[in-house]
C-alpha cells in the first residue's frame, strides 16, 4: 500500500473514495463533516437520511464507517466515519483506530483502490495532533486489504507536519 501526504482539501481529492469525519447522526456538521455536504450537494445527505431510516435508525457508532454517494465531489463515495472525542480519563485510541481499519474495509467492499483520509477526530473532538497522526500512519499500515492508495489529506501545515514524523 501506497502511502502519501497532501496539504490541501478533501474535497478536491480525485481518488475512489473520500473519508468524512462525521459524527453519529449522519446529519451534517462544521469542519470536514460541513465541507463535504457542501461540496458534494444534497445528494449525500438524502442518502444518509435513508441509512438513518433503514439500517442505522441508531446513528452510526463511533469507529465504524459506511458509503455513500460522493455527489459533486471529483471522488466516486464518502466514507463517513465517526471518530471518538478525545478523553483524558479515558483511552479511546482503539476507537480512533477502528475508524482507519472499519472505512479501509468498506473501501474494500467497493473495490475502491485510492482512499483519502483527513485527521480524524483532531478538529472538532479534540484529539492531540500529534497521537492523532501516529493512531493513523499505524492503523493504515496495519490494516490489511486490497486498497493500494491512502493519502491523507491534511488541512493546515501543522497537521501536515504531525503526520510528516509520524510516518518518519
Ligand atoms: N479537508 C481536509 N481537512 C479538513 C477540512 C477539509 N476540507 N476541513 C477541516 N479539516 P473535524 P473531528 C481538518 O473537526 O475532529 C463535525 O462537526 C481539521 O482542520 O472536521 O473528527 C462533525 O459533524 C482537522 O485537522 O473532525 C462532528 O460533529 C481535521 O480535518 C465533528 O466535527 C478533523 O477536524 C467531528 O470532529
Amino acid at each position: 500500500m501506497d502511502i502519501t501526504l497532501v496539504q490541501g482539501d478533501i474535497t478536491e481529492q480525485r481518488v475512489d473514495a473520500v473519508v468524512n469525519a462525521a459524527n453519529s447522526s449522519l446529519m451534517g456538521g462544521g469542519g470536514v463533516d460541513g465541507a463535504v455536504h457542501r461540496a458534494g450537494g444534497p445528494e449525500i445527505l438524502e442518502e444518509c437520511r435513508r441509512l438513518r431510516d433503514t439500517s442505522h435508525p441508531h446513528g452510526l457508532p463511533a469507529g465504524d464507517a459506511v458509503a455513500t454517494t460522493a455527489g459533486r465531489m471529483p471522488a466516486t463515495w464518502v466514507i463517513h466515519t465517526v471518530g471518538p472525542v478525545y478523553s483524558t480519563s479515558e483511552d479511546r485510541s482503539c476507537i480512533l483506530a477502528s475508524c482507519y481499519r472499519r472505512s479501509l474495509e468498506v473501501a474494500d467492499g467497493l473495490n475502491a483502490a485510492s482512499v483519502a483520509f483527513p485527521a480524524v477526530s483532531a478538529g472538532v473532538y479534540g484529539w492531540p495532533m500529534d497521537s492523532a497522526a501516529e493512531i493513523a500512519v499505524r492503523s493504515v499500515q496495519e490494516a490489511s486489504n486490497t486498497v493500494s492508495e491512502v493519502r491523507f489529506v491534511l488541512f493546515s501545515p501543522d497537521v501536515y507536519a504531525a503526520f510528516a514524523r509520524a510516518l518518519g
